[in-house]
């Protein structure tokens, strides 16, 4: 049969008249509406439509090839993606920006203002969520094979609302109105068993056979997202899954009284996608996580396998050539137990060539050193979900353990350290520790931070197997987070060093000789300034606050948390303003200080730091008496798509964790990246952020990690810089007035408690002063004009280390061994 018929013209052919008429063609054909009737989100749904036809001959085209070329590929499993919007990044992935701005320009659209009505895909918390975002873009760029699996959760992370100064979380329901990019795969849904027991049996030579009976069967339904590398060669997926009933309960197992049970469980089974855990660096410990992580996992593994036999039928020797996992921390660790489940007891291989098959093909990366984040599952409650699953982790265990006495003889101390299984009042399962037994490679994020994952965390397990603990240093897309989102920069950039730089960010370093130059230092920061008053018009419109576009933009923007200590940035914001009360010329540029954070909804204490920041913001924005030099905005309901409007404002990029707690920040490389300048500690990408930039171009305060080990060998007592300080004390004393909330006296005392009485787990107090005394020097800095535009320059020029594509060719080179594969366009 002749099947060569005509297909979409490909991107890089399509003028503005195809673009043109293929957007009425879908606003007449798909939506039923016309050029009169259309709204903006009619028009975006359209150009939408318009640009998936490209992405959609691409995606078709990679699979081929994909296929015919039988290629190794990494399956990156991640319980969450951070996707945010994805009209401008695909337009800019497939060189079809300028084109769709004029086509839709001349019908009389403003696409800046259609892209608007995209709502973030927000499948995730933060930083480790957006990590897996922009993995896959640099791997469709760089051509590689490669598969997201994740969960189509029905609602992404809360949306933030403040009222009176309070977080308020409401439902986010980003595909109320439809996804335009989505395809749902109904031929590939796979089935998920849940529940029930495990039957020992004897098979025909005497050998032990498990069968696990299952109380409950639920199914995963694909959805798939193209994902479009930029020139739009490479078009990979993003596979969510998404849950429903499947009609088959297990009357037996479950002794069930009839059709309103049965009707129950399949209500249950469509509420293991249906919401994200708002819980970052927590951990969960809730039974429904345990049943989203197994269900995606499951899905994903099967579906990995239908692929593999397509080509290979039964032969499992070759798996481990053609499959790589990498585990997006522990959250898909029982991926582990589960392959091994279906090499053993379905597909009948003998333990050890099953545990071979299964050690070669999982990596796992570890994003958080915090004891509070690392997960643990009852093992009764793994028992009880996945019964031959916690049988699995024991044997894995048992026979992890007669290594361990190989090595340490009759080390009782030791296996008990390295077990699996955490003894105590109820017995736990150790996620971290399933992870690195079960993986032929673990990262850390960043050097210091590998660095203590290996001295800290896993010692022994670095002792083992020497090498299998690595660095992989994170990075970032700069097609999103430079190009897309700062189109302006990108174009002054490209007069400089050419156009190629989103490909090789190390051309960036040709921007350094002309730092110094007072023309391009000028246009450099004219740049910067149009993109305050966009983010003053923002911040006007959303909070109705003023600002002056000629202060210091001075930004923190991440999740709420301690160890991140926004707390100390509020308290040095609350002694600016004493000073300035004190002495109203007390000589500084006037700064604007902007926060955007949401914080867990049982975190207490993190949302009385968002409460205590708005009513600060309050209390001095409305001083007549300083607010010409100070002012202090939070942002509601920060997300991908405000990070985009954010970080090309911003002149000051505040990362000031506790040195060894963040394991490494990306935030920190998206704002160096746009031009900002870092007050930060020396921490996570933070060292090698200064390593980069030099001395100069950063202010680096505060401890290290060795001094904060000293400081608590020592012994570290709040109270010494309290009564040691007297701004310390002046401004602690202040939150429990009613100075910022009247009427309401003691409403910010849990902030002192927890820095005073509560022991400052953070060391926010010893900080505190090392810190002031950095923002001086940043405000000297920032008035030496010239001074600052060098730094800023250089800042943008010196991080062409953290394209995520180099991070990605880390992966490739020492832990995936992947080719890329050419795509014919
Ligand atoms: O991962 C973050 C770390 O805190 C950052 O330092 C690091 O840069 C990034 C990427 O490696 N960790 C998270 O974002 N963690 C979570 O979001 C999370 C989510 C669910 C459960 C536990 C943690």
């Amino acid at each position: 049969m002749n099947t060569s018929v005509t297909a979409a013209p490909s991107a890089g052919k399509l003028d503005k008249n195809d673009f043109k008429s293929a957007v009425v063609r879908h606003l007449h054909c798909t939506l039923g509406t016309d050029e009169n009737k259309a709204n903006n989100h009619a028009w975006w749904k359209a150009t939408c439509a318009a640009i998936q036809e490209q992405v959609l001959e691409g995606l078709r085209r990679t699979q081929k090839a994909h296929y015919l070329n039988d290629t190794r590929a990494v399956h990156y499993f991640s319980a969450e993606f951070l996707m945010g919007r994805l009209l401008s990044n695909n337009m800019q992935n497939l060189g079809l920006f300028d084109v769709a701005s004029s086509a839709l320009q001349e019908l009389g659209v403003e696409l800046t203002d259609i892209m608007e009505e995209e709502p973030d895909m927000a499948l995730g918390n933060g930083g480790l969520g957006r990590l897996a975002a922009c993995f896959i873009d640099s791997l469709a760029t760089m051509e590689l094979p490669a598969i997201g699996y994740g969960i189509h959760y029905e609602h992404g992370l809360f949306r933030q609302e403040i009222k009176s100064g309070a977080q308020i979380e409401r439902p986010d329901s980003w595909r109320d109105y439809g996804n335009p990019w989505e395809i749902c795969r109904p031929e590939s849904t796979q089935e998920v068993s849940l529940f029930g027991y495990v039957e020992t049996k004897y098979g025909d030579k005497g050998q032990i056979q498990k069968e696990w009976h299952p109380g409950s069967i639920v199914k995963g339904v694909p959805w798939d997202i193209p994902v479009v590398g930029y020139e739009g060669k490479t078009v990979n997926v993003l596979r969510l899954w998404q849950s429903e009933a499947s009609g088959y309960f297990n009357w037996d197992v479950f002794n069930a009284g009839g059709y309103v049970d049965a009707q129950r469980e399949n209500v249950q089974a469509e509420t293991i996608s249906k919401v994200l855990y708002p819980n970052d660096e927590t951990e969960a410990g809730k039974e429904l996580r345990l049943i989203q992580q197994y269900f995606f996992c499951s899905c994903s593994l099967k579906d990995i396998i239908r692929r593999y036999k397509r080509a290979h039928g039964d032969d499992w020797s070759r798996f481990a050539d053609q499959v790589v996992i990498q585990l997006n921390d522990t959250h898909p660790a029982i991926a582990i137990p589960e392959l091994m489940r279906i090499l053993v007891d379905r597909a009948e291989l003998d333990w050890d060539t099953a545990w071979d098959i299964s050690t070669k093909v999982f990596a796992y990366t570890n994003h958080t050193l915090l004891p509070e984040a690392l997960e643990k599952w009852p093992a009764r409650m793994i028992e009880k979900i996945l019964p031959r699953h916690l049988e699995i982790i024991y044997e894995i265990n048992h026979r992890f353990m007669a290594k361990v006495d190989q090595k340490w003889p009759g080390d009782n101390a030791i296996k008990a350290k390295l077990s699996i299984i955490e003894e105590g009042n109820e017995k736990m399962v150790r996620m971290g520790h399933l992870s690195v037994i079960g993986s032929f490679a673990v990262n850390g994020v960043a050097e210091i931070h590998s660095r203590l994952v290996k001295k800290n965390l896993f010692p022994e397990f670095d002792q083992l197997w020497p090498g299998k603990l690595t660095n992989v240093t994170n990075g970032i897309t700069p097609r999103r987070w430079l190009k897309a989102c700062n189109p302006a920069l990108s174009k002054l950039i490209d007069k400089k060093v050419g156009s190629d730089w989103p490909r090789d960010l190390y051309k960036l370093e040709g921007l350094e000789k002309h730092a110094d130059n007072k023309t391009f230092q000028k246009q450099f920061m004219q740049v910067k300034l149009e993109n305050k008053k966009r983010l003053a018009e923002e911040i006007k419109a959303s909070t109705g606050i003023d600002v002056d576009v000629n202060a210091i933009f001075d930004v923190q923007i991440k999740r709420l948390h301690e160890y991140k200590r926004q707390h100390l940035n509020l308290l040095h914001i609350m002694a600016l303003y004493r000073r300035l009360l004190e002495n109203p010329d007390y000589d500084m540029h006037p700064r604007v200080f902007i926060f955007g954070a949401k914080a867990a909804p049982g975190y207490k204490l993190a949302k009385d730091i968002i409460y205590a920041i708005n009513k600060v913001a309050e209390r001095i924005n409305n001083d007549c008496r300083v607010n010409k030099k100070l002012k202090v905005v939070f942002l509601p309901n920060y997300r991908v798509s405000m990070a985009e409007k954010m970080i090309p404002a911003s002149d000051v990029s505040e990362q000031i964790s506790t040195a060894g707690k963040e394991a490494s920040g990306t935030g920190n490389m998206k704002l160096a990246l746009n031009g900002a300048v870092t007050i930060g500690t020396l921490d996570g990408a933070n060292i090698e952020i200064a390593e980069e930039v030099g001395d100069d171009n950063i202010f680096i305060f505060g401890m290290t990690v060795e001094d904060v080990d000293a400081l608590r060998e020592k012994g570290y007592n709040p109270q010494d810089y309290y009564y040691r300080d007297p701004e310390i004390k002046a401004v602690l004393d202040w939150l429990e007035t009613d100075y910022f909330t009247p009427g309401k006296p003691g409403a910010l005392v849990s902030i002192k408690q927890s820095l005073l009485d509560q022991g400052d787990p953070f060391l926010v107090l010893p900080d505190f002063r090392a810190y002031s005394d950095a923002h001086e020097k940043l405000d000297a800095a920032y008035r030496g004009k010239t001074r600052w535009a060098r730094m800023a320059i250089i800042n943008t020029a010196k991080m062409g280390k953290f394209t995520s594509d180099r991070s990605i060719q880390d992966y490739v080179d020492r832990i995936w061994k992947l080719k890329p594969c050419k795509v014919d366009v």
